[in-house]
């Protein structure tokens, strides 16, 4: 590490303990569910509905991906991907309960059971959901070897970039109990970095993997998409110039205007305009008269 003076740390006068400890409560906006310890806090069964999928999940960009790759592969005409989503509310802490984690053990949404197996499976982590679904039904992970490696390719660049623009950027920006300069100039630059190499691949790409739709594009579209229609974090869009991403734009458009993914969106979705949350979906015929507009708010 580089020498530092405590006077010019932040706060000032700050120097690095030897062993690090736990404050509670230092963690901003979500300082009440983060701790730096793992497995469950309280004892709780989760729900198991009829279809052979049950989704465990929260309408954030993560649970997203999920929620629109099950109603795009509905409706393709896949029926084995009836599913039930039940709402996790990870502000209430619904992600350490003891049936949360044993499907999974990371206490995070989505999760996934398929009930459908010899034995049920648990699948977690949202990429690893997405090639679950796409092997299992063999939809949305394109049969060409070049289309099918580019999907993988930027199915991995999406895990690993956002958390960049969540924990970096929009954490800083919109969630940190103060605004630091250093890390909101930090996470600002790659995030813009990270747009800019969407945008460029876009320009001569209809989708992410070519000229076919895929999961690589449904784990994207969430975080950048929504960032690109400035539908994440506050007055985020206005402050990274989204509109500047001109191919961005035109790939975004076109995946807001598909109907499963208008759908995919309104799963498990608590806040917002009341015509979009669902706050649990069993059939399909949820989308019509289960949201939170026809059964009032809860
Ligand atoms: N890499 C994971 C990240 C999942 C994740 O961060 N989920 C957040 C919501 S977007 C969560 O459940 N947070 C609850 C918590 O941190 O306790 C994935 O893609 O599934």
């Amino acid at each position: 590490m580089t020498e530092k003076s405590p006077a010019d740390n932040f706060p000032a006068g700050y120097e690095l303990p030897k062993v690090w400890t736990w404050e509670k409560g230092n963690g901003g906006q979500f300082a009440n569910i983060n701790r730096p310890i793992a497995g469950p806090t309280h004892d709780k069964v989760l729900p198991v509905g009829k279809h052979p999928l049950q989704l465990y999940s929260l309408a954030t960009p993560n649970g997203q991906k999920v929620g629109i790759m099950l109603e795009e592969l509905l409706a393709s005409g896949h029926h084995g991907a009836e599913y039930d989503a039940w709402l996790i509310k990870i502000g209430d802490g619904d992600q350490f309960g003891s049936g949360f984690v044993e499907v999974n053990p990371n206490s995070k949404i989505p999760a996934l059971m398929d009930h459908s197996t010899p034995e049920p499976t648990r699948v977690f982590e949202s990429g690893a959901i997405l090639l679950y679904l796409a092997n299992k039904f063999d939809a949305f992970l394109p049969m060409n070897h070049k289309a099918r490696t580019e999907t993988m390719n930027w199915l991995f660049w999406q895990m690993g970039s956002a958390p960049y623009l969540g924990g970096g950027f929009g954490h800083f920006y919109a969630y940190a109990p103060i605004h630091i300069q250093y890390a909101v100039d930090r996470f600002s630059m790659e995030v813009k970095r990270q747009l800019d190499v969407l945008d460029r691949h876009l320009a001569d790409h209809q989708f992410m993997a070519g000229s076919e739709y895929s999961i690589a594009d449904m784990a994207i579209w969430p975080w950048y998409g929504k960032l690109a229609l400035g539908q994440a974090y506050g007055e985020a869009g206005k402050f990274l110039e989204v509109e500047s991403y001109t191919h961005v734009q035109r790939w975004t458009a076109e995946i807001a205007a598909r109907p499963a993914v208008k759908r995919g969106c309104m799963v498990n979705k608590v806040n917002g305009d009341p015509s979009e949350q669902l706050h649990e979906r069993h059939e399909a015929s949820d989308f019509d008269t289960k949201t939170q507009d026809k059964i009032g708010r809860t």
